[in-house]
């Protein structure tokens, strides 16, 4: 039996866009879905009870700041990730690929692996797609991720080509031994496709990847500082190249336009910070849009942040209050944040897989985007 199962309910017949469930070790989640980011095993300031609240259905971790802190072998002997934070949920985690690439300085990409340094102490690490497959393990993740590089943008062709052979090889080398140590039959490996932004970069990856069969597939290495345009037609030029019966993840997505058009364009699961970062700044996303609550022009503004949300924050505080915790640097500021952008985005999720379940996203993007404000985040 495969670690998880792609269950594909409709399509919409308006937008092409997938309605599905994915089935897991640790429960079922609707897609298309957002996953929001628990990097340090903990979603920021929000507590399992209060993700569950606002809708999660699925969260994100990180190998590599795991690994770290507190180490994976203090995870493992907790019973697993799901023990050690109290999240019997699903649970995705990245292989350390990406963080390497973005936290870590002095980097040396080898073919057995990359050295690095320490992104808080300097001390030398060493990661390869083996290490990776073994930090995942002791975690306990539901769903996994190969061991990658994700080339920054812009690239030239000669350098993405060599890197997309190289992710090849070790998405071969960490599927091999995540069969042989057995932990196949209770975690899902993903391939990442990679390819930035060369469509025969793109094909050829994905080609290679889909030739060994892994549980799903990530599309990687966009939403790197490329404009909009190349990341959708590098989306419409990918999830047609993936078998049907897998699921589809958008790595690092979170703006409500993209996760629209990326579903639009056959993507079944999103994760970003975005949501959970900005809320800690004070910035928020509202049915009219952003709303940088902490500004001068609310303070004496006795209304929710969202009329129309059904959130803990937005039933129960005013943008006054939620405006003086934030300028303040109280705790609970940054709690009610979050938990308002959550709901908000879990449930643009939830109504985006009822339009699909209707056949109507497309009029529903575009009722959306006349309220939120096109072109913005
Ligand atoms: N690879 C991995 N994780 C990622 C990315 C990637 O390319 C991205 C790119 N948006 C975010 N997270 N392993
Ligand atoms: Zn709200």
């Amino acid at each position: 039996m495969a670690a998880i199962t792609y269950e594909h309910i409709k399509t919409c017949k308006q937008s092409g866009a997938r309605l599905g469930k994915v089935h897991t070790p640790h429960g079922t989640f609707e897609t298309p879905i957002f996953m929001p980011v628990g990097t340090l095993a903990t979603v920021k300031t929000m507590s399992p009870e209060e993700l569950l609240q606002v809708g999660s259905q699925i969260i994100l971790s990180n190998t590599y700041h795991l690994w770290l802190r507190p180490g994976s072998d203090i995870i493992k002997e907790a019973g697993g990730l799901h023990k050690f934070m109290n999240w019997d949920h699903p649970i995705l985690t990245d292989s350390g690929g990406f963080q390497v690439f973005s936290l870590s300085d002095m980097r040396k990409i080898e073919e057995e692996g990359v050295h690095f340094r320490h992104h808080l102490n300097g001390s030398k690490l060493f990661l390869s797609p083996e290490k990776a497959m073994d930090i995942q393990h002791d975690l306990g993740s539901d769903i996994m991720m190969s061991f990658d590089e994700c080339p920054p943008f812009p690239a030239e062709y000669d350098y993405v080509k060599q890197s997309i052979e190289r992710t090849t090889r070790w998405a071969h080398r960490g599927l091999e031994h995540h069969i042989k140590s057995g932990h196949d039959k209770h975690q899902a490996l993903f391939g990442i496709v990679q390819g930035g932004e060369y469509e025969a970069l793109r094909t050829q990856s994905a080609k290679e990847l889909v030739a060994m069969d892994f549980s799903g597939y990530s599309i990687g290495g966009l939403s790197v500082g490329e404009p909009k345009d190349i990341m959708y037609r590098m989306l419409e030029h990918t999830t047609p190249l993936l078998p049907f019966h897998k699921p589809r993840y958008l790595m690092g997505v979170g703006s409500p336009d993209a996760l629209i058009e990326g579903v639009i364009r056959g993507i079944d699961m999103f994760d970003c910070v975005l949501p959970t970062r900005i809320a800690r700044n004070g910035t928020t996303m509202t049915s009219n849009g952003r709303v940088v609550v902490k500004k001068e022009q609310y303070a004496r503004d006795f209304t929710p942040l969202d009329e129309s949300c059904d959130c803990y924050t937005c039933k129960n505080y005013t943008k006054a209050y939620l405006r003086h915790l934030i300028k303040t640097d109280e705790i609970l500021g940054l709690r009610l944040t979050s938990i308002h952008n959550l709901y908000f985005l879990l449930k643009l999720m939830e109504n985006v897989r009822q339009a699909i379940r209707e056949d109507r996203l497309l009029d529903f993007k575009e009722e959306f985007f006349e309220q939120y404000g096109l072109n913005v985040e």
